[in-house]
């Protein structure tokens, strides 16, 4: 299995995708893999709201300035990161729960979705779906002001429906 992986200095990476731990890269890698495939520059980071506070408030205080337009955050359980990131930076933030052992993840999208007035997260669904659309919303964003990520986005869709079949095998 793949690891998050480090940011390096050289090509730009407008997209940072965080989450809690280490396991839960098995599912935050789809969004990893949904904007490699569409040509989106991205870091992979393990930020823990509990673990790891002082990194999770250096990463968020930082996150624009560092150049990010938007961010990925993936936790389960008492998913506090994606809310305490969007509270500490004016960036758009994606939250995707991950499907949790406990609860199959219904803590999680709780504790993501329920934020208050003023302090938003964009909230997706539970596991790989969220993971995979939060890609794509913030690939879309993105591609608000980049006309080549809009055409490729447009292809990847396309790709999609090409590939539905008319009738079940
Ligand atoms: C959360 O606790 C993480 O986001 C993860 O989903 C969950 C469990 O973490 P581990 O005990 O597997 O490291 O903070």
């Amino acid at each position: 299995m793949t690891e998050p992986t480090a940011a390096t200095a050289t090509d730009p990476r407008p997209i940072a995708i965080i989450m809690g731990s280490q396991s839960d890269w098995e599912t935050m890698r789809h969004a990893a893999e949904t904007l490699e495939a569409l040509g989106v520059g991205h870091d992979c980071l393990i930020v823990s709201a509990h673990r790891t506070p002082d990194r999770m408030y250096a990463f968020a205080k930082g996150a624009r300035d560092a150049g990010y337009k938007a961010i990925i955050a993936g936790a389960g359980g008492a998913a506090h990161l994606p809310g305490m990131v969007a509270a500490l930076t004016p960036l758009p933030v994606f939250g995707v729960p991950v499907e949790s052992k406990a609860m199959s993840g219904v803590d999680s999208l709780y504790s993501i979705v329920q934020m208050p007035a003023g302090i938003p997260v964009g909230t997706l669904a539970i596991g790989r779906a969220g993971a995979t659309n939060a890609a794509l919303i913030a690939a879309a964003v993105l591609a608000l002001n980049d006309d080549a990520l809009a055409a490729r986005l447009d292809d990847w869709r396309a790709a999609r429906t090409a590939a539905v079949a008319d009738r079940p095998v």
